[in-house]
């Protein structure tokens, strides 16, 4: 899908607003000062870096929530703009890499994804499913809804009627799953939503399930490929520095196993490296976690590839 050269577009999201923990809007800066723009660079990519983008404000006070959503015309506001930074990195023929920022951002980069390949397929790498509606929500936290609003699960919020249900439920796979709400498991069973939670990686190894998910989204290997992944999919231990973390996760391997496996696949289109926070644990944990967040890029973007 991509030209010769290959270029890929670094859009940094500077966003927290999808949740409440300050400072994982630091995580794109930190992603670029350790040098990601360089290191893609290194393996043969042509690398535009279109800068930390800055999102108009709106203040707390002209925002209150919608229901349970907390900041939800901010959290609308910024993912719709990004939607048309993704979508026209896209359509130049450029592999969108957009680093977070919470994960509400994805509603955003796969919007733009998906106005660019209708036929694009969805591999979510989290610990989380991401797929409460505004009615299953517990936190109120829009980073843990951005799949629902994609799939159009929920249409009850005239805020958020910019977003087009545009991905079809047989699109999308998860990897990593192990902390999910009940209402979510309700929606994932309805929809008849393919996750390969922890117990499958364990149970078949990673390698086998990659295989079996990209087999559900992507049978022929010839459809475009959106790859979502949330630093808290892999194990605390490994990146520490995250919102949300849950123990129990993938290791270091497995986690670039998938990205490793997904380029290999010739079909990546978009990449998001999402919810790295260095104001979370301590200062040695934060330099892991960032560096954690740019080896999974270069993963993704072909570096083990001999
Ligand atoms: B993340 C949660 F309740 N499900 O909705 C929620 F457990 O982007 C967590 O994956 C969401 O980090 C996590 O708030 C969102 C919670
Ligand atoms: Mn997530
Ligand atoms: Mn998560
Ligand atoms: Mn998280």
């Amino acid at each position: 899908f991509l030209p010769d050269p290959k270029s890929v577009a670094i859009v940094g999201c500077p966003f927290s607003g999808g949740q409440t923990k300050a400072g994982v809007d630091k995580g794109p800066i930190y992603l670029v000062e350790a040098g990601l723009p360089q290191q893609l660079a290194d393996l043969g990519w042509q690398v535009q870096f279109d800068g930390h983008h800055q999102f108009e404000e709106i203040s707390a006070a002209s925002d209150p929530p919608i229901g349970k959503l907390k900041n939800p015309r901010f959290v609308s506001k910024v993912c719709q703009a990004v939607a048309q930074v993704v979508g026209g990195h896209a359509k130049k023929g450029q592999l969108p890499l957009t680093l977070g920022g919470d994960h509400s951002l994805a509603m955003g980069t796969i919007s733009g994804t998906l106005d660019t390949y209708p036929d694009a397929c969805l591999v979510w790498v989290d610990a989380h499913a991401d797929i409460n509606t505004p009615q299953t929500t517990d936190s109120g936290n829009i980073h843990g809804m951005p799949v629902s609003f994609l799939l159009g699960l929920d249409t009850s919020v005239p805020e958020f009627a910019w977003v087009k249900p545009n991905l079809k439920p047989n699109k999308l796979v998860y990897i990593g799953l192990r902390d999910i709400d009940a209402g979510e498991k309700k929606i994932l069973r309805e929809n008849g939503i393919k996750a390969f939670s922890m117990h499958e990686v364990d149970k078949w190894g990673i390698g086998k399930v990659v295989e079996m998910a990209l087999d559900h989204v992507n049978p022929k290997r010839e459809s475009p490929i959106h790859l979502s992944f949330d630093v808290d999919a892999l194990d605390p231990s490994v990146a520490p520095s995250t919102g949300t973390p849950v123990r129990g996760g993938l290791t270091f391997r497995e986690g670039h196993y998938i990205c490793e496996a997904i380029y290999e696949t010739g079909c990546l289109v978009a990449l998001d490296i999402m919810e790295v926070n260095p104001s979370l644990a301590d200062a040695a944990s934060a330099v892991q976690t960032v560096a954690v967040g740019c080896s999974l890029a270069r993963s993704a973007l072909g570096e083990t590839l001999l």
